[in-house]
């Protein structure tokens, strides 16, 4: 009896705090990011987009019954850091990300306790979705270096595991090399594949079956070619894509329970390559098939909207539309992009570049937002803000307070006065951008400043074709909103205020609020014992060698205290300095000095001209890789052990391999990698040192057994 009434007592009790929370989180906004792929700042109607080559109905909607902002930017000009900084409210370059993006097959890139969007919100009695393009990894990569994303496993960590309840994804791009969808975390529809026998992973439904295909090929693809995954699921049908992540979008908003808020973060594929417009739309717009592409993208925007009116809520949902980078531009090639250009389509408005870029064209983009009796209708907005800003924004709308500057949301500030037209002064005083180059930019008032530096890693090609912004300059960007006339040398004293600013932030881990001047601690360089044994070689490198060594002459000259080489731009072999030298167990010393090289590669000929294998070292990482032996294939190539490192240029630092048996250690300045292999402990005959592309020196070669 007691019993019973305890029990009751608390039954009472639980209905009150889960009715509470009901209550609490009943007068919560939804909230519907819409993240477009490539889509450019002058790609809408509302942006100034020529309504006789495209429209835009739904698109504009927003800005109807909205708020439009003329100077919203995304942090870097390619899709996974933009993506990474949006869901995190931190810059991406703060992660091991340093230019590009993810691969198809890298491992979940945002860490699993870090603050982001979906736990936020789900922490507040959201319910979560993430639909539409994903590339942001899945898996936990191990230390093998051979790790690769495997689609035909469970795909965890995964968007499931920062909080998001429901996940329906393209994995990296719109024609990627999977061809296939995921749900939750598995590939969509997988039929057979390395998981417990007895599951059954749910696949397209009858209403879904006109939107997959039986296979895909190169055809389907971005690029037009590549290895398709060999996967035994449902293949994607390209113009069907937008249908179906549309479709799956508005189906989770239908099941949405009345009593909770939900978040439904939705990426659609368009406007990415392959241009790939439905049937329907085809041929519609006079800007050819990026314009129908772009109708896409407005369709599947209204589709979201209309969803939300269905069900009732759309008075108490705030959306938000905007785009992860600038739009492609093209002028006089055959492509989609082409044809819409010369028809008039200006799709990154008047300003300067592209996707890609350190140009306004690379990050400036779409901004709308409708939160009706919250936002001024038709209203518009001239703050400066970034999408890293919607984390911050959001945790403000919802009354959580952020952590500190230097746990979470690094980069985020609010814009809800701005949102909300109440801004009294601006939102961001200044804000960083990064190129897919990892060249970086600082804005400030009306300034910008373009640091002009590559990261590590940038080709030679690519450093000549956008040589244009590999140097340092200035723009007024408010006279000057093209980017035309580099200022820098009239204002001496704005360039030093933006690049004291810029490394303070770059170097303080947070932008959130000004982080204290950190002091780089000066570089350490290893010291090594020299190594004990009989020398079988010894070369100070001061001058080009002669016999035994054979140089290409052209490519090797002495200087500083060491002996350089650099590639003749036409051999993509690298250059070459070979040696003899005859040793099974014992000890490779060598220094080496990075001056724009991409790599060097330590290639170590084993047997008698049976094979070989290599060491690379590059400045930003260490590996050891088995090679084609005779006989095998060309892509017979074995990762043996792979590690990142962080070499400065023109410093000299300490290599060792040391071999014992069948198993190889290889330091480079402070960081060892190891490695087992029959190859490895074979009698190795000849060292080829190798420089890929511009400069790197070596000196104090030294082998001993
Ligand atoms: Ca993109």
């Amino acid at each position: 009896m007691r019993f019973r009434k305890l029990f009751s007592l608390l039954a009472i009790a639980i209905t009150f705090t889960v009715g509470e929370a009901a209550r609490a989180a009943s007068s919560l906004p939804n909230i519907v990011v819409i993240l477009s792929d490539d889509f450019g700042y002058g790609s809408t109607n509302a942006y100034g987009a020529d309504p006789k080559l495209v429209q835009t109905p739904n698109m504009d909607r927003l800005a109807k019954e909205g708020r439009r902002f003329t100077d919203a930017n995304t942090t870097s000009s390619v899709c996974s850091p933009t993506r990474y900084s949006l869901l995190t409210g931190r810059y991406c370059w703060r992660t091991t990300e340093k230019h590009g993006v993810l691969s198809t097959f890298s491992p979940l890139h945002i860490e699993s306790s870090r603050l982001n969007m979906a736990s936020l919100l789900k922490k507040h009695g959201y319910t979560t979705a993430a639909v539409g393009k994903w590339h942001l990894g899945y898996g936990k990569a191990t230390e093998n270096p051979n790790w690769r994303t495997d689609y035909t496993a469970e795909l965890s960590p995964g968007p499931l595991d920062i909080g998001f309840d429901y996940h329906f994804g393209v994995p990296a791009n719109h024609g990627d090399l999977t061809g296939v969808f995921v749900e939750n975390r598995f590939v969509y529809g997988l039929r057979s594949g390395n998981f417990p026998k007895g599951i059954k992973i749910p696949g397209p439904g009858a209403d879904e079956e006109q939107n997959f295909q039986s296979t895909y090929g190169p055809e389907d693809t971005e690029v037009g070619r590549g290895n398709i995954l060999p996967l035994d699921a449902p293949r994607r049908k390209n113009e069907r894509v937008m249908a179906q992540l549309t479709l799956k979008a508005t189906r989770w908003i239908e099941q949405q329970p009345k009593d909770k808020p939900f978040f439904l973060y939705f990426t659609p594929v368009a406007a990415h390559n392959p241009i790939t417009p439905d049937k329907d739309l085809a041929g519609k717009s006079p800007a050819g098939s990026y314009g129908d592409w772009i109708h896409e993208l407005d369709r599947s925007v209204g589709g979201i909207l209309e969803a939300l009116e269905k069900k009732g809520v759309a008075q108490n949902t705030l959306v938000l539309f905007t785009s992860d980078n600038g739009g492609v531009v093209k002028t006089d090639d055959d492509t989609p992009q082409s044809q819409a250009y010369k028809a008039g389509l200006k799709v990154n408005g008047a300003l300067r570049g592209r996707k890609h870029d350190v140009w306004e064209g690379g990050f400036k983009v779409p901004f709308m937002v409708r939160w009706p009796g919250q936002v001024q209708a038709g209203s518009v907005s001239h703050d400066m803000i970034s999408v890293a800003d919607i984390l911050a924004t959001t945790a403000e709308i919802i009354g959580e307070p952020l952590p500190s500057a230097d746990k979470a949301a690094e980069d985020s500030r609010s814009f809800l006065a701005a949102l909300k037209g109440h801004a009294k002064s601006p939102v961001r005083d200044d804000m960083i951008v990064h190129s897919s180059d990892g060249v970086y930019a600082i804005r400030k008032g009306p300034w910008k400043w373009v640091e002009g530096v590559p990261a590590e890693g940038i080709k030679l090609a690519a450093r000549k074709k956008n040589g244009s912004q590999f140097r340092p300059q200035l723009f007024n960007t408010k006279d000057d909103p093209a980017e035309e006339k580099d200022v820098s040398a009239a204002h001496p004293e704005v360039v030093e205020e933006l690049r004291v600013l810029l490394v303070r932030y770059r170097d303080g881990g947070y932008s959130r609020e000004l982080p204290p001047v950190v002091t780089k601690q000066t570089e350490k360089i290893a010291t090594m014992d020299k190594a004990a044994g009989g020398v079988v070689l010894e070369a100070t490198l001061q001058e080009v060698p002669g016999a035994p060594w054979v140089a290409r002459k052209d490519n090797w000259t002495a200087r500083d205290g060491g002996l350089w080489g650099s590639q003749l731009a036409k051999d993509k072999n690298g250059a070459v300095m070979r040696v003899p030298a005859s040793l099974t167990d014992g000890v490779i010393d060598y220094e080496i000095s990075f001056d724009g090289a991409d790599r060097h590669s330590l290639r170590i000929e084993w047997g008698d001209k049976k094979g070989s294998f290599r060491v690379e070292v590059s400045p930003e990482m260490v590996g050891l890789t088995k090679n084609p032996s005779a006989g095998e294939a060309k892509d017979a190539i074995e990762r043996i052990a792979r590690k990142p490192v962080k070499l400065a240029q023109k410093t000299w630092y300490p290599v060792r391999i040391t071999f014992k048996g069948d198993k190889a250690t290889v330091q480079v300045n402070d960081v060892t990698i190891e490695g087992t292999h029959a190859v490895l402990g074979e009698s190795k005959n000849a060292l080829n040192f190798l420089v890929f592309e511009s400069s790197a020196g070596f000196r104090n070669v030294r082998v001993t057994r």
